[in-house]
């Protein structure tokens, strides 16, 4: 009976320590992509080339040293970092760029050294990453790539920042006589401006019975993530809805917003009933200025007519 217990014991224990075994590294995995932890990737530009200074497990330069490709896995936040790191050529300068994620990093140079570029590695593929500023070594710098896998990596999926567009316009009453300027306001949540981002405007209009989005405009955001540009209405809707988009970029998530505007003034329909008061009155006035005509000639008339009489009356006598 004690030995029965006793084997009952040791194969609770067994399993359960078994089973914890099993499940600490599930668990810690689970934990690192909870923890939203990017792979951070740091490159220095150097005379001869790049060089890795971290991740570099993550850096293959089998092609070179100005040819470095990054491999990540899809889904993966990456925080990829630049280190201005020349002898020979103190005047260069970088703005670093990757294609096809529409990311644009700050400029280094001799000054400021340290820039970075933080997204997520959602679409599969090959992308071009390379200096955008036309320094010396940079047709040089024109084809580094990261290589993003289609194999997962396997925790969970890195979260996108949310993101707030403000629409603002001084008045939301528009004349439509002439354009209005309209600012574009793009936050991340924490209220930190979200600069160089590409914010499209669209007009809701109607066009033969139906309504529809128009792209007119691109506008991208400054360094206090603002943009402006004028609106002016295209067509006599009296309610005019203008729509701003932010398709996301890098860490941060897609946005949208509307701003409806009341369309107050010029066009012919809201004024046709004050242009008629107005004929009516033009109208009036020539008909005034008639009857004015005739009683004028008529008084002259009468006066030339008795004139005569009395002339007349006179030479008879
Ligand atoms: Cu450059």
């Amino acid at each position: 009976m004690a030995r029965q217990l006793r084997g009952m014991f040791l194969f609770v224990a067994g399993a359960t320590l078994a089973g914890a075994v099993f499940l600490a590294p599930g668990m810690n995995t689970t934990a690192d992509a909870e923890a939203g932890d990017a792979i951070r990737i740091v490159l220095e530009t150097r005379d001869d080339g790049y060089g890795c200074v971290e991740g570099c497990d993550y850096v293959d330069f089998s092609d070179g040293a100005w040819r470095p490709a990054l491999q990540v896995p899809q889904g993966a936040m990456v925080d990829l970092g630049f280190v201005w790191a020349h002898e020979a050529y103190p005047y260069e300068e970088h703005i670093m760029v990757i294609d096809g994620y529409g990311l644009e990093s700050d400029l280094i140079d001799r000054e400021n050294r340290e820039t970075s570029l933080q997204f997520i590695a959602s679409e599969a593929g090959s992308f071009t990453f390379k200096c955008d500023v036309y320094c010396d070594l940079h047709d040089f710098m024109q084809r580094a790539t990261v290589r993003v896998g289609r194999e997962g990596g396997g925790g969970a999926a890195p979260q996108y920042t949310p993101t707030l567009l403000d629409l603002d316009v001084a008045s939301r009453f528009i004349s439509g006589l002439e354009p209005v300027e309209l600012s574009v306001a793009l936050t991340a949540e924490d209220g930190e401006p979200l600069e160089r981002a590409e914010v499209r405007v669209y007009v809701d209009t109607e066009f033969g019975g139906v309504r529809d989005l128009v792209h007119t405009k691109t506008l991208r955001t400054d360094e206090s993530g603002v943009a402006r540009f004028d609106f002016a209405p295209f067509t006599e809707d009296p309610d005019q809805r203008v729509v701003v988009r932010f398709g996301g970029m890098g860490i941060y998530d897609e946005a949208e917003q509307e701003l409806s505007l009341q369309l107050t003034g010029a066009p012919p329909p809201v004024y046709t009933p004050e242009e008629s008061r107005l004929e009516s009155v033009k109208q009036g006035a020539r008909i005034g200025a008639g009857v004015g005509f005739v009683l004028v000639w008529g008084a002259l008339g009468f006066v030339f007519i008795q004139a005569l009489r009395i002339g007349r009356a006179r030479g008879e006598e």
